[in-house]
């Protein structure tokens, strides 16, 4: 990294301002002095960054791409900074100027091209790349507008457009001599030119794919990678074929929208052309790129690995195909075995709407020549197992069935990996969901569970907690975050508890004034933040937490003087805009905390904040301050979760399901430091299968569940006339597929618990200190090596290790 003093910073910084703007800094506007220092910010890594990339080629090593359709980095200039190690004297430097760099980093729009889980494991998987030291490469969409900006009216969500590039997104530079063509649409068929046989185009569409590069800052060890997003433009030698605007806008618009559906899969074609316009484009540049090591293509394999993040680039295993057979010759066999050597894929979830399946004449629409692989694929394995299987199992497994093609097959299939998120997901999938697969390629199989960026969930988004570890055991855990679990040590120590519970009240006093000022809402930092921040989804049972929350409401209109301890639940959830069910959930509780919150009977005991427009910046802003953490998704149905490891890193405790990687978050900190309650897997595989579950009954024999249920459709809760109903017939009448009151009593208990916990401030700063100690073995880092040892097969430079005593004395 470029070396930097305070006073060259300042020197570069002012001399930059007054060539961009001519201003000083007391006459620039946020944006202004936010672009100068992105632009100081980007040349202190330039010239690293084109050298790793050099150095790649120059050392013939392998290097992985990882294939997401979604990439969610949020903001980027506090995290470069802390990479490269500027952070302090660039914060200074400002301070000199009389600038504040969380001001300026205010004016940074969140790079939202995520919806959420799943994106945002791509964005942390990017930085531990780098900082790992890992040649590794994102590859991607550039979309015009990404994920919708959330407001409410009327309690209501309402979808705007969010518009993240009108201020130009100065991190990428575009690189028009890296610009490859896609060929979409039209027809196909092959000939026979006595070599090979050669596909012959008619009428396809030529769209030109330019590359948007980002340099990936690694934490301290001078190595940037590339995360390539791709923009869909239209071919100099083809304009005449798009006379007019609307003609135009049809290529432009395939990069123009992420689409907003978590978990949930939507058979549209501009979906599928998306998801080959940026395979075709990323597979196309890397093996322009292979070209440079000078190694023949029957062993691309030892150079390059693909990776399919869940199965929107699931197509890689066929364009992979298309080109080493139409372009490069070689024969099926050979070109097979490279494919699947090269080929890697993680499932990120098991609910079967979420399962991609693509009729076939759509496919034949968006490629025709990628269909036909992909049928030859598909008969291939069909006639290698027929007579070693029954033909049941075949029909099951293949890729082509009743005129779909599933996603997963085809990824499976073609990839000599298949992950799962978790423990107890990769368990589902060997043993349930993939359990065909399992059986025919068990060496395939292997779990990779989820992991978090350390750097941004604590070192940026925390630094009060982090300058009391820095006090407590030293700085290497900024290096080697499982150095956290020496924070036990002190888990008796009351000073050090006393700090951490410090740091916790100074964070819930900025996120209260942030919420006033955003909300009105005026809520206590005395009381218990308690937090569920993730997608709305009915598995991921907010409802749940709300039926909790009205319960208390009506115990304190019983009992206005009832002793307890105040609590603030706090809710950050984005909806898909056509999942009607989830929008009806987010009406409720936004009606729900009306109620409560302009209620002068309770005060200030009970508060409900609905913040609008949740994302990576807003996360950033609530987990430091969060007391509870809600992992509460109905057993088996989350993959693992990434909410519960960042939450738990900030010394929050968890109310938790054993699902998805919750589990091994018990396992980490133990029974004692967690709130566990619910169904298990076990019990909810068998209601699936008995179908002996009746949520009336539970309704029927409960008063304390009726009186919260009739809450919803007696006028208790105003303005919720259609939504109460609807929720109160979903829980009841078509009962209550996610086990919502199947499991309330033993919800309602365990909070309980907390609360009496939470009473004992020391005991409970006890159990958030051994959180923070475990919580590094959730670190991106280590998950990312497991990828690159056992997966990809890439090797890392010279690890880096240190302390920062001298930044952090
Ligand atoms: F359906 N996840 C997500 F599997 O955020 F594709 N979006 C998605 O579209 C899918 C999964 C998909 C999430 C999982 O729900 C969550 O449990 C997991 O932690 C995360 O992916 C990262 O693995």
């Amino acid at each position: 990294m470029k070396k930097i003093t305070q006073e060259k910073f300042v020197h570069e910084f002012k001399k930059r301002l007054a060539e961009k703007y001519a201003l000083d800094v007391k006459d620039a506007a946020p944006s202004e002095l936010y672009q100068t220092l992105v632009s100081v910010v980007k040349s202190g890594y330039s010239d690293i960054w084109r050298n790793t990339w050099k150095d790649y080629v120059k050392n013939d090593e392998k290097q992985v791409y990882y294939f997401s359709i979604e990439f969610l980095p949020g903001r980027l200039l506090k995290s470069n900074l802390l990479n490269m190690g500027w952070y302090d004297i660039v914060e200074k430097g400002l301070k000199e100027m009389g600038l504040s760099l969380d001001k300026i980093s205010e004016a940074e729009v969140d790079m939202a091209l995520g919806n959420g889980g799943l994106g945002r494991l791509a964005s942390c998987f990017m930085d531990s790349l780098a900082s790992d030291g890992l040649p590794g490469n994102g590859n991607g969409i550039r979309y015009k507008y990404g994920l919708f900006k959330q407001k409410f009216v009327d309690g209501y969500q309402i979808e705007l457009p969010n518009e993240w590039l009108t201020d130009g997104n100065n991190w990428a530079v575009a690189r028009e001599s890296k610009a490859v063509d896609v060929l979409m649409g039209g027809q196909v068929h092959l000939i026979d030119n006595g070599k090979y046989l050669e596909p012959i185009y008619e009428g396809a569409d030529v769209i030109k794919a330019v590359p948007y590069d980002t340099g990936i800052v690694g934490y301290r060890n001078d190595h940037v990678n590339t995360m390539r997003l791709w923009d869909a433009q239209i071919p100099a030698t083809e304009e005449v074929k798009y006379p007019t605007i609307e003609d135009r806008r049809r290529v432009e618009d395939l990069t123009s929208v992420l689409y907003p559906d978590d978990s949930n899969y939507e058979g549209r074609i501009l979906r599928l052309k998306q998801e080959y316009f940026f395979t075709s484009a990323g597979i196309q540049s890397i093996v322009r790129h292979y070209k440079k090591y000078k190694k023949p293509l029957t062993k691309i394999s030892d150079y390059v690995a693909i990776h399919i993040n869940d199965t929107h680039p699931a197509m890689c295993v066929a364009e992979f195909m298309r080109i080493l057979l139409d372009e490069k010759h070689l024969d099926w066999e050979v070109a097979w075995e490279q494919t699947v050597k090269t080929m890697s894929y993680t499932n990120h979830t098991i609910m079967a709407e979420a399962l991609e399946k693509w009729p076939l004449e759509m496919l034949e629409k968006v490629q025709p020549r990628i269909l036909q692989i992909i049928q030859e694929i598909d008969r291939r394995y069909a006639l290698e197992l027929a007579g070693k299987r029954d033909q049941d199992f075949i029909d099951r497994t293949r890729i082509i069935k009743d005129g779909m093609v599933k996603m997963a097959h085809l990824a499976i299939i073609g990839s000599h990996s298949v992950n799962g998120v978790a423990k107890l997901h990769t368990e589902l999938l060997e043993d349930d969901v993939l359990h065909d697969f399992y059986e025919l390629y068990p060496e395939r199989f292997n779990n990779k569970t989820n992991g978090i960026a350390v750097r941004r969930w604590l070192q940026v988004a925390n630094p009060e907690l982090s300058k009391v570890i820095d006090q407590t055991i030293g700085t290497k855990w900024r290096f080697d975050t499982k150095k956290l679990k020496e924070l036990e040590k002190y888990a008796d120590d009351k000073k050090v508890l006393k700090k951490i519970g410090q740091a916790k009240r100074s964070n819930k006093v900025k996120l209260a004034d942030f919420i006033k000022q955003e909300t009105g809402i005026v809520v206590s930092p005395d009381a218990i933040f308690d937090i569920q921040i993730k997608r709305l989804h009915a598995y991921k049972r907010q409802l749940l937490n709300l039926l909790g929350i009205v319960k208390l409401y009506l115990d304190l209109k019983d009992d206005p003087k009832q002793k307890m301890i105040p609590r603030v639940f706090i809710f950050g959830a984005k909806a898909a805009p056509s999942y009607h069910y989830a929008k009806s959930i987010i009406k409720c509780i936004n009606e729900v905390a009306n109620l409560i919150n302009n209620d002068p009977t309770i005060k200030d005991k009970l508060k409900v904040v609905f913040l609008e427009n949740y994302g990576v910046s807003l996360a950033e802003k609530i987990i430091p301050a969060a007391d509870v953490s809600e992992q509460i998704s109905t057993a088996t149905k989350e993959a693992s979760g990434t909410s519960n490891m960042k939450l738990m890193l900030n010394g929050a405790l968890t109310v938790a399901t054993l699902d998805g990687a919750n589990i091994e978050i018990k396992d980490h900190v133990g029974d004692d430091n967690i709130f566990i309650f619910g169904l298990t897997k076990d019990d909810v595989l068998q209601y699936e299968k008995d179908h002996s579950y009746h949520s009336a009954d539970y309704y029927n024999n409960d008063p304390v569940l009726q009186r919260v249920l009739n809450a919803f459709v007696d006028g208790t809760i105003p303005n919720i006339e259609v939504e109460g109903h609807e929720i109160f017939d979903s829980l009841l009448r078509v009962n209550d597929e996610f086990f919502v009151l199947r499991d309330f009593e033993a919800y309602i208990h365990t909070k309980e618990k907390v609360a009496q916990t939470y009473a004992d401030q020391l005991a409970w700063q006890k159990k958030c200190l051994i959180n923070i100690a475990n919580a590094g073995y959730f670190s991106a880092d280590d998950t990312v090596a497991k990828y690159a040892a056992e997966i990809w097969d890439i090797k890392a430079d010279q690890p880096t290790e240190g302390t920062l005593d001298d930044v952090y004395p």
